[in-house]
């Protein structure tokens, strides 16, 4: 059964609940409802029957990606898009739950003054969906919906007193020429002052807002930082970020359609995303090239094939870091990381971890860095590189990877990863870099699997601190008995 966007995240009476795009008829995408799931630690899972599902003329053809917003009186909304034919034209819907008493949210309402938001002659009504979380700004709630027009990105403003009447604003929130269509935006502020995640309508001068869009150009997301000004209803980038396909990500690899939500039970902004796969055919550059990690030690751990692990590397000095070639400024991080790899000696790194490798590594995840030196500062990539993955045909096997700006005065580099079974989700420099790889080993997998740290430069790596747990087996989406 193919699974792809996560849906209307929330928190609500002590349950999270996540929904997702969902076809229940087979393995490939189509016949689109929202699945739902619940769980009270965001571990164990529990599924429901799906929440939403076409059944009137406004949805007849899909219920396509949307949010959830928790009203103040602690009431949520569902806004979605809906299918209203076989051409995939696209209108905003919103529906409410059946039973408020029902911590489990089981039935939704779809009300009859159904659609909220239609699209006007001037916007593209067949790339025209993924309504966001609202916001209340200016004595009005706020939603965004992503769209093109032409090859220009453009996520539409609408405006609301009542939460049931939906006028479009003068201008787009933001727009940006040559990035096609912005699937699934996010929105939301983040604080300068401190840790916590915000609710989706905090404001002020400790505040900044960040914008994400998920580009179906390349399937890859981007988010910038910047300021949003609610006098103008307008979204500005800060200076210098990157507003295109090469900007900053949440996640290097397979990772799209995301959604963030505000925990309110523990301050905190979540973010969820589609780790997607593909079976697109990626040449395997790598095949057969190269020596494979030499100086590497086995991480014992119970259960390497589902493990959390947490390793601090320092270096004495960073002299030995390779130069930067200049030709690789205009690459994505990806093709610098298959020029490079894990396998061919380098200066400074690379060095990381080995995960799901087999026993005589004919198949390795390797997740490390590699430190480079560029005219005017050092540039430190992350990898997880799938090429050596699996020996498995026909899979896709990209090198994923991004560079990440930090401070190396301290010399020393941090990596998490949690490994389980077939995804590798990686942070790399205290989490200020994320890398989620889906890999397919065929021999490293339950207790054949394995785990190393290696170092494959001429640089000595001190492994300053290393934990490796074990993950226990959650429930994993069980029916709720009835
Ligand atoms: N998937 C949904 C759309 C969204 C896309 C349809 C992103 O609403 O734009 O299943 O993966």
């Amino acid at each position: 059964m193919e699974v792809s966007d996560p849906n209307a995240p929330m928190y609500y009476k002590g349950f999270y609940h996540l929904f997702y795009q969902y076809n229940p008829k087979g393995a490939v995408w189509g016949n689109i409802v929202w699945a739902h799931s619940v769980s009270k630690d965001l571990i164990n899972w529990e599924s429901l029957e799906p929440a939403i599902y076409p059944s009137k003329w406004f949805d007849n053809y899909g219920c396509w990606s949307g949010s959830a917003t928790v009203l103040p009186n602690g009431d949520p909304v569902i806004f979605y898009t809906g299918i209203v034919d076989k051409d995939n034209s696209q209108i905003q819907n919103y529906a409410v739950p059946a039973n408020l008493s029902d911590p489990y949210l089981r039935k939704w309402v779809k009300p009859d003054d159904n659609p909220i938001v239609n699209p006007d002659a001037s916007v593209n009504g067949s790339a025209f969906r993924d309504p966001t979380t609202a916001w209340w700004a200016d004595g009005h709630w706020k939603i965004l919906v992503g769209s093109r027009r032409k090859h220009r990105g453009v996520a539409y403003l609408y405006n609301s007193r009542d939460f049931k009447k939906w006028v479009k604003a003068k201008h787009p929130l933001h727009s940006v020429q040559g990035t096609g269509m912005w699937e699934c935006p996010d929105f939301f502020p983040v604080s300068l002052s401190g840790e916590k995640g915000l609710d989706p309508s905090v404001m002020g001068q400790n505040v900044k807002h960040v914008l994400k869009v998920s580009l179906d150009m390349t399937r890859y997301e981007y988010y910038t930082l910047g300021t949003y000004d609610k006098k103008k209803d307008r979204y500005f980038p800060d200076e210098g970020l990157v507003d295109g396909w090469a900007g900053l990500r949440l996640d290097y690899g397979n990772f799209y359609a995301s959604k963030t939500f505000y925990d309110p039970s523990t301050n905190r902004r979540i973010l969820w995303g589609w780790a997607n796969e593909s079976d697109a055919v990626q040449q395997d550059k790598d095949k057969g090239v190269g020596r494979n990690p030499v100086d590497s030690k086995e991480v014992k751990v119970t259960t390497a094939a589902q493990a959390d692990v947490d390793v601090t590397f320092s270096f004495p000095s960073l002299d030995k870091a390779e130069p930067f070639d200049p030709k690789w400024a205009k690459l994505d991080a990806l093709d610098v990381c298959a020029q490079k790899g894990s396998k061919a000696p380098g200066g400074l790194g690379p060095f990381g971890l080995l995960t799901l490798a087999s026993e005589k590594l004919e198949e390795f995840t390797p997740v490390f860095f590699r430190v480079f030196k560029a005219a005017d500062k050092h540039k430190v990539l992350l990898c997880s590189d799938a090429r050596s993955s699996s020996l498995g045909e026909g899979l896709y096997k990209p090198s994923f990877a991004g560079f990440v700006d930090v401070d190396l005065t301290d010399k020393r580099l941090s990596l998490r990863s949690l490994i389980d079974h077939s995804v590798v989700e990686s942070f790399g420099a205290g989490g200020r870099i994320a890398i989620t790889s889906r890999v397919y080993p065929t021999t490293a997998v339950f207790d054949k699997a394995r785990l190393f740290v290696f170092n494959n430069g001429s640089e000595t790596i001190t492994v300053e601190s290393l934990n490796a747990w074990s993950m226990n087996k959650p429930v994993m989406n069980v029916p709720v008995k009835s």
